[in-house]
C-alpha cells in the first residue's frame, strides 16, 4: 500500500480504524487463534553492529553476559520444551552481523534448523545478513521464515544504525525471498521516529512481493547503556494499537506479532491489540535478553478473551518445506 493510503487509515477516528481492521481480520483469520512462538538466543552479545537500541552490541556497556553459539543438543532440548508448553513456532536469534556458508557456525545452525523442523515446529531464524547461498541452504534445511526487521523508515534508519544500511537489510530480504523462504519482517516503535516514519516502514514492507509471512511489531525495551536509553518516551498504547490495525489492513494475510514490550502492557491493552489484528505473540518468560510475560498469565489471558492458542502445525512435507506447514502458498 502507498504511504498516503496508510496515512489516511492511520488518522481515522480510532473506532473507525478498528472497524476496518476487524473486517479484514475476520475475512483472513476467522479462527480466533493466537500463534504462540518461542524465542531462543542461540548466540548472545558481542555483536559488531551499533544498533542503538540493542543490548547485544559490543559497542555499549549494557552489563550483558556474552554467550558463544549454543550446542545443537541444548537447542533441541529447548525446542522440545517449547513444543511441550504449546508453542508451534521456534525462533532462533543470533547476535551476528551476518553468516557465511561453509563456516562451522553456519553448519551448526543448519543442524539446529533440521532438528527443530523435525519436531514439527515452524522454524524461524534471525542471523543477520544473508547472501543467496546462505538463503538457499537455510531454506533446504527447513526454515519456515527468515526474520529480518526493517525497524524503522529508510529516512530514520541512519539515525539508529551506522554499521549497515537500510538497503543492506532489503538485500538480505531479497535473498531470502529469492530462495523461496517466507519473510518475517517488522519494526520497533519508540526509536524517536514520527508516525510518518512508522508508516513509511510499513509502506516498504507491505510492498514486498510476496508480502511478509509475519510482521513483528516491537516497542522499544529500553536498555541501560545503549544510546537510546532515556532518550525516547514510552510508546502510547493507542499509537501501538493504531499501528497494529493499519498493519492488519496493509498485510492482511500476515501473522501480526505483538512482540517486544508486551511485558509493559496491561491485559486490557493487549486485548485491544488482539482486537486490532494482532494474532501472534512471543510466548515464554524470555525474549532474547529481556523479560516477557509468564506463560501461565498468557494462557489465562487468551482463555479469558475466548481465544485459543493456534493449533499445532502439521508435519512439514520434505518437498514443499515448512512453507506448507504454516499455510503460506
Ligand atoms: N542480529 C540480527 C539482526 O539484527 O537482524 C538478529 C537479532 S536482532 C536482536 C532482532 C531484532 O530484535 C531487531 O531487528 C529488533 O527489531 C529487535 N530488538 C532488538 N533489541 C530490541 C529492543 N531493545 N527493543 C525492541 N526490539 C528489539
Ligand atoms: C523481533 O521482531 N523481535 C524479537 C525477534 N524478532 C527476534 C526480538 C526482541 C528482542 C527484544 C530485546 C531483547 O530481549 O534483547
Ligand atoms: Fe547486532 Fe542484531 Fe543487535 Fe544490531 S540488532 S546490534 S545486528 S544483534
Amino acid at each position: 500500500m502507498e504511504f498516503n493510503e496508510l496515512k489516511k487509515l492511520h488518522d481515522l477516528p480510532l473506532f473507525d480504524l478498528l472497524q476496518r481492521a476487524r473486517a479484514v481480520h475476520d475475512a483472513h483469520w476467522p479462527e480466533r487463534e493466537v500463534q504462540l512462538c518461542t524465542l531462543l538466543s542461540i548466540k548472545t552479545g558481542g555483536c559488531s553492529e551499533d544498533c542503538s537500541y540493542c543490548s547485544q552490541s559490543s559497542r555499549y556497556e549494557t552489563g550483558l553476559e556474552r554467550e558463544a553459539l549454543l550446542q545443537r543438543q541444548a537447542v533441541l532440548e529447548r525446542a522440545q520444551e517449547a513444543k511441550a508448553t504449546g508453542s508451534t513456532r521456534f525462533c532462533m536469534g543470533a547476535a551476528w552481523r551476518g553468516v557465511r556458508a561453509g563456516t562451522e557456525k553456519f553448519e551448526t545452525v543448519l543442524g539446529m534448523v533440521r532438528d527443530v523442523a523435525d519436531l514439527g515446529l515452524e522454524v524461524c531464524v534471525t542471523l543477520g545478513e544473508l547472501g543467496a547461498e546462505e538463503a538457499r541452504q537455510l531454506r533446504a534445511a527447513g526454515v519456515t521464515a527468515y526474520n529480518h526487521n526493517l525497524d524503522t523508515s529508510p529516512e530514520h534508519y541512519p539515525n539508529i544504525v551506522s554499521t549497515h544500511t537500510f538497503d543492506d537489510r532489503l538485500s538480505t530480504i531479497h535473498h531470502a525471498q529469492n530462495a523461496g523462504m517466507s519473510v518475517c519482517c517488522g519494526g520497533i516503535l519508540g526509536l524517536g521516529e514520527s508516525v510518518d516514519d512508522r508508516l513509511k516502514m510499513l509502506e516498504v514492507l507491505s510492498n514486498f512481493n510476496p508480502q511478509p509471512e509475519s510482521v513483528p511489531i516491537n516497542t522499544l525495551v529500553p536498555i541501560e547503556g545503549t544510546p537510546l536509553f532515556g532518550k525516547t518516551g514510552r510508546v502510547d498504547t493507542f499509537d501501538l494499537v493504531r499501528m497494529i490495525a493499519v498493519t492488519r489492513i496493509a498485510v492482511p494475510g500476515a501473522k501480526v506479532r505483538l512482540s517486544a514490550g508486551r511485558a509493559e502492557l496491561s491485559q486490557e491493552a493487549q486485548a485491544l491489540c488482539f482486537f486490532a489484528g494482532a494474532n501472534s505473540i512471543f510466548y515464554g518468560d524470555r525474549l532474547l535478553t529481556t523479560g516477557n510475560p509468564q506463560t501461565q498469565a498468557d494462557l489465562e489471558l487468551i482463555a479469558r478473551l475466548g481465544l485459543s492458542p493456534q493449533a499445532p502445525v502439521p508435519l512439514r512435507h520434505e518437498e514443499t518445506g515448512a512453507l506448507a506447514a504454516c499455510g503460506v502458498e
